[in-house]
C-alpha cells in the first residue's frame, strides 16, 4: 500500500509527561515512527514524502489563532529566555467554565493553557513541523484517492484525533483524520465516514463534525467513565442539529475481550455501510493491543490482520491515519498487519 512518511515525524521529541504526579518519559515517542517505517520497508511497501500543502484545509479544520499559536509556539518560548531551549513548556492556567477563552493572554504558559485540553501534550522544537507533515500526508493521501488509488496509509506522528478546532490534547496537535475527511469533501466526495478504532475516544474529530450530516463519525473506545479523554465519548452523543444521527459512539468497558471488540466493530461497519459514503477515513490507533502500556483492551497481532480484512470488505476508498499505540516495538507489525489484511480482502 502506498504510504506517506516524513523524517519530520521523528523530530517531534518531547522529554516527558506526567504520570501519577511524576515526570516520566513520553509514551508517544519518536521510536514509534521508526518501528512503523522499518516494518513497512521490510514488508515491501512504498514510502513517499507528503507532496501536498495542507494549509488551506487546516484553516477549515482549526481556528486561525490556534494555528498561529502552534506554528510560533517554540519561537515564542525561546524568545522568553535562551535557556528555554532545554526546557519543556507546561501550561499554567486553563480557561474552564466561567473563565474567558475569547481573549488570548500575552503570557506564554497561559496561552498554552488556553489552547490545551490536558497537561499531557508537550510542545517541543520539532512539534509544528512534525504535525504539519502529518496534515500534509493526510491531504496527499486524499489526492491519490481522487486519482483512483483504492487505499493509502499515513504513517504519521504525532497523532491527531484528540485535537479540536482550537486545542491540542492527548499527544495530538493537528487533527489529521479531520483534515483527510475535509479534503475528501472538497474534492467532491458527497459523504465521508470516519471510523476511529483507537483505544481512546476521538473527541477532537467528533467535535469537529458533530453538527454535520456529510461526515459520519463512528468510534470504538474504552468507556470514558474510566478512560481518557473522560469528558466525551458516551453512547448518548448522537450528533446535533443537521448532524443528529451522524455520530455513533460504541464505548466498551475497560478490559473488554477481543471478541467483544470485534462485535462492536461489526456494528460500526454496518452503520458506515448504511451511510453510503464515497470514502472512508480510518483513525488507526493500535493501542487496543494487549501489550499496550496505557490501555486495557486485548487485541493480538493477528487480530490486527482481522481488523484490516473487515475494513477491506467494506470495499470503500480508504485513507488510514496512524493515531495511538504505545507498545512501540510491536507497533510496526500491528500497523502493517492492518494494511495487509485490508489489501487481502480487496
Ligand atoms: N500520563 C492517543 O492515543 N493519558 N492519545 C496518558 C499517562 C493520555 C492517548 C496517561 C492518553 C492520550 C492518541
Ligand atoms: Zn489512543
Amino acid at each position: 500500500m502506498i504510504t506517506f512518511f516524513s523524517e519530520q515525524h521523528v523530530q517531534h521529541a518531547p522529554q516527558h509527561e506526567f504520570f501519577r504526579g511524576e515526570r516520566v518519559p513520553c509514551f508517544e515517542s519518536p521510536a514509534r515512527a521508526r518501528y512503523v517505517q522499518q516494518q513497512l520497508v521490510a514488508r515491501g511497501h512504498v514510502l513517499r514524502e507528503p507532496d501536498a500543502d495542507s494549509l488551506m484545509v487546516l484553516a477549515q479544520v482549526h481556528t486561525a489563532r490556534y494555528l498561529a499559536f502552534l506554528e510560533g509556539a517554540w519561537a515564542d518560548w525561546l524568545a522568553l529566555e535562551p535557556g528555554n531551549a532545554d526546557r519543556q513548556p507546561f501550561p499554567s492556567v486553563w480557561p474552564v467554565r466561567s473563565l474567558r477563552a475569547d481573549v488570548e493572554p500575552a503570557n506564554f504558559t497561559a496561552r498554552l493553557g488556553l489552547y490545551s485540553m490536558d497537561n499531557g501534550s508537550p510542545v517541543c522544537a520539532g512539534t509544528w513541523a512534525a504535525a504539519k507533515a502529518g496534515a500534509d500526508a493526510a491531504v496527499s493521501a486524499t489526492r491519490l484517492l481522487h486519482a483512483g488509488e483504492h487505499a493509502v496509509f499515513c504513517a504519521t506522528r504525532p497523532p491527531g484525533h484528540h485535537a479540536g478546532a482550537d486545542f491540542m490534547g492527548g499527544y495530538c496537535f493537528l487533527n489529521n483524520a479531520a483534515v483527510a475527511a475535509q479534503a475528501l469533501r472538497a474534492q467532491g466526495c458527497r459523504r465521508v465516514a470516519v471510523l476511529d478504532v483507537d483505544y481512546h475516544h476521538g473527541n477532537g474529530t467528533q467535535s469537529l463534525f458533530y453538527e454535520r450530516a456529510d461526515v459520519l463519525f463512528v468510534s470504538l473506545h474504552g468507556d470514558p467513565r474510566t478512560e481518557y479523554p473522560f469528558y466525551l465519548g458516551h453512547a448518548d452523543e448522537t450528533g446535533r442539529g443537521a448532524g443528529e444521527g451522524f455520530n455513533l459512539n460504541l464505548p466498551l468497558p475497560a478490559g473488554s475481550a477481543a471478541s467483544t471488540w470485534f462485535e462492536a466493530l461489526d456494528v460500526a461497519c454496518a452503520r458506515i455501510a448504511w451511510h453510503g459514503a464515497d470514502a472512508l477515513v480510518v483513525s488507526l490507533g493500535l493501542d487496543t493491543f494487549a501489550g499496550d502500556p496505557i490501555s486495557t483492551f486485548a487485541l493480538q497481532a493477528d487480530d490486527f490482520s482481522r481488523l484490516g480484512e473487515r475494513l477491506g470488505r467494506l470495499g470503500m476508498p480508504t485513507v488510514f491515519v496512524l493515531e495511538g499505540g504505545y507498545a512501540a516495538a510491536e507497533l510496526g507489525e500491528n500497523a502493517v498487519n492492518v494494511i495487509e489484511g485490508f489489501e487481502q480482502a480487496g
